[in-house]
């Protein structure tokens, strides 16, 4: 028996779950340790609240609360969502329990004292307003390796980690000042030691997906430097070091130990040792945004502190909706509770494991939710097993038929059967899920055909065994959707397992094990329901609705004359107009605005073609900070209506006349 230590990446406590978060990390790891528990492997599923770091205390700061407040809000939201979605985890706490402040500190402790972290002299921005030192998500700026808007420790757009000394044009998120540059000390972990062996790592393991050693081993070519590893905060789990004061671990050090910490509260629970577990395989499950984390710092820190390193990261792509990039800022989101509140959380484990393998985008749209749903669920899994139940209780008493001289269709039939269990479960020790589930729908859909061809209900009068042998093999594929689904949909399987009054189907070899004949099953009961149209309309515009309340919210601030002063609006005329590739909505734009040609991209395709926009006068936002839209610099924004994208058109104003 194999022992297995899966870890989702730590959600920080500053929001609730929402798709992007159950897509990566907690769904796929969900299935992967249900299906790992019925193969008879023992499993440690661990994660916890990441409630340190500057996205809390910032948070904390805006809402003039402490950050504990905060976390604490945020926490109890995360594990509501969590277990809402039946995500089988052994233990969730929070990296500010006790024991992961203890845990955190030894860490340090003990590499400081191997000589492995060292103290460094350093330069800092800092505030001068605000009198602090700004440490990561305190500072926004620009990316210095590709120019994208991007935090004081990372950036979006091309992923890589970042210190905030290192940005273009910072700005204190607190107060909006340009920082100034300031000595301070830090302790350092000398991760520059261990580039070999991390690289021996990154290149050896095998089983490590592409996505993952692709990024990793970029980032290795670049070579690594030493990392800070503490911070100038008073938010944090303090340096245990009496010539450290004020300074905190950085929160990336420490969440790391959060898997750690989450393992270890439960062995004091349980007392069974965590250890084991790690020692045996270790897989962690996270978001592609952290890959450069997980596959280089960590493994690092492992390697110094003595402690073998993760068999296996996985890193789960990124999820739009509705075609559009997630935003919480913007509200362009679906929350797990809002969602939970309409429909049962199978149906999205579903779609979101059906809809696209893990390592590749994918996107969340209603349309496609309640195709899939209604099409493949309801029409499919959810059509062939109500026949089914229903056709054994009316020519069969209820029970499941004699088994006999089976035709080639019913061999067939039966040989897809049998080897489904060993399919999908390959595909799942494989970690790809999607895969799994399609092989799931696909037998299904065979066997709907089966059942079709076979007409049981006209042979029922002709030829009854040929009925019964249709009836006997529905049963069994029953039976092995109940354990093969169990890892995807669990309420689902264990409703499937109640009709046919399965107590137990926790162990994956049983699925092999035929009903037998004479065997009395349960009245069969809808399962699976199709979603009707305006209950997605609804939705669709609810979300949309959402949008706009954020808009307004976001515009209903009454500014004072000097605000508006700084807003530089100017008459321009479109000299070319062009459409984006791959983009439905966005033109590219030069725009002439008098002493200067600008290049625009604006949201106009829907409302104009290029060709009308040509010599058309506009106003123009020209101090607007530029931005990278599908990879075009737009710098400034023309004023039109937001629903009908209508342009203002000041014909009668010459170019470059500023408004006032
Ligand atoms: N708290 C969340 C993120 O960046 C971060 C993960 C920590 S995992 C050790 O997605
Ligand atoms: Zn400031």
């Amino acid at each position: 028996m194999t022992k297995v230590f899966i870890s989702c990446a730590l959600p920080y406590a500053n929001g609730p779950c929402h798709l992007g978060h159950i897509r990566s990390t907690y769904l796929p790891a969900d299935i992967y340790a249900r299906y790992n528990r019925m193969i008879g492997n023992d499993v440690l599923m661990v994660c916890a609240t990441d409630e340190h770091g500057t996205p809390i205390a910032v948070k904390a700061d805006k809402e003039n609360k402490k950050p504990i407040e905060i976390s604490k809000r945020y926490h109890d939201m995360i594990v509501r969502d969590v277990e809402s979605m039946n995500i089988s985890l052994d233990n969730f706490t929070r990296t500010t329990d006790e024991i992961h402040y203890e845990i955190a500190q030894n860490f340090f402790k003990d590499l400081y004292d191997k000589g492995l972290i060292y103290r460094l002299d350093i330069q800092q921005l800092y505030c001068e307003n605000c009198q602090k030192f700004l440490p990561d998500r305190y500072v926004e700026g620009l990316c210095p390796a590709c120019g994208s808007e991007a935090r004081g420790d990372h950036c979006e757009k091309c992923g890589r980690a970042l210190e905030p000394i290192e940005l273009d044009e910072p700005k204190c998120l607190t107060c909006g000042n340009t920082p100034v540059i300031k000595d301070t000390y830090q302790y350092a972990f000398k991760l520059s030691e261990f580039e070999y062996e991390l690289k021996v790592y990154i290149k050896n393991n095998d089983n490590l997906p592409a996505n993952v050693k692709n990024y990793a081993s970029n980032w290795l070519k670049e070579g690594l430097n030493d990392w800070v590893l503490t911070r100038d905060m008073d938010w944090g789990i303090p340096v245990p070091l009496d010539e450290a004061q004020g300074k905190v671990l950085y929160v990336w050090i420490e969440a790391f130990l959060g898997y750690i910490s989450s393992a270890a509260q439960w062995s004091r629970k349980t007392n069974i040792k965590w250890e084991d577990y790690w020692n045996d395989y270790v897989v962690h499950f996270i978001g592609k945004d952290i890959i450069y984390h997980h596959s280089i710092f960590w493994p690092g820190l492992l390697t110094a502190y003595g402690c073998k390193k993760p068999d296996m990261i996985y890193a789960g792509e990124f999820l739009s909706l509705e075609g559009e990039k997630m935003s919480t800022s913007k509200n362009w989101v679906i929350w797990i509770s809002d969602f939970v509140k309409d429909f049962e959380p199978d149906l999205l484990r579903y779609y979101l494991t059906i809809n696209a393998p893990l390592n590749k985008d994918s996107d969340f749209s209603w349309d496609d939710f309640q195709r899939r749903n209604n099409d493949e669920l309801a029409d499919v899994i959810g059509n062939l097993l109500h026949r089914t139940f229903t056709f054994t209780h009316k020519f069969f008493d209820g029970n499941v038929p004699e088994y006999n001289n089976p035709s080639s269709e019913d061999l067939a039939f039966e040989a897809e059967i049998t080897k489904l269990p060993d399919t999908v479960g390959e595909y799942i020790s494989n970690y790809e899920f999607r895969e799994a589930l399609l092989e799931i729908f696909k037998v299904a859909k065979i066997g709907n055909k089966y059942f079709n061809d076979q007409e049981p209900w006209k042979a029922v009068k002709e030829d009854k065994q040929k009925a019964a042998n249709t009836l006997y093999l529905s049963n069994q594929l029953a039976k092995t959707l109940a354990y093969v689904l169990k890892p995807f949909l669990p309420t689902k399987a264990d409703e499937i397992a109640q009709i046919l009054k399965l107590d137990d189907i926790s162990v994956w070899a049983d699925a092999k094990v035929p009903l037998p004949s004479g065997y009395g099953i349960a009245k069969a009961k809808p399962l699976f329901k199709k979603i009707e149209d305006d209950v997605i309309t609804h939705q669709k515009d609810k979300l949309q609705e959402n949008l706009e309340e954020n808009e307004d919210d976001n515009m209903s601030d009454i500014i004072d004359i000097d605000y508006f002063d700084k807003v530089d609006i100017r008459i321009g005329q479109i000299k070319e107009a062009e459409k984006i590739e791959k983009s439905d909505k966005l033109l590219k734009l030069q725009v002439d605005i008098g002493d200067e040609t600008r290049q625009i991209v604006a949201g106009l395709a829907k409302f104009y073609k290029p060709e009308e926009l040509i010599n058309r006068k506009v106003a123009v936002l020209v101090n607007l900070k530029p931005a990278k839209l599908f990879g075009t610099l737009s710098e400034g924004m023309l004023l039109a209506t937001g629903k009908s994208g209508a342009l203002l058109s000041p014909d009668d104003c010459e170019i470059g006349e500023e408004i006032q």
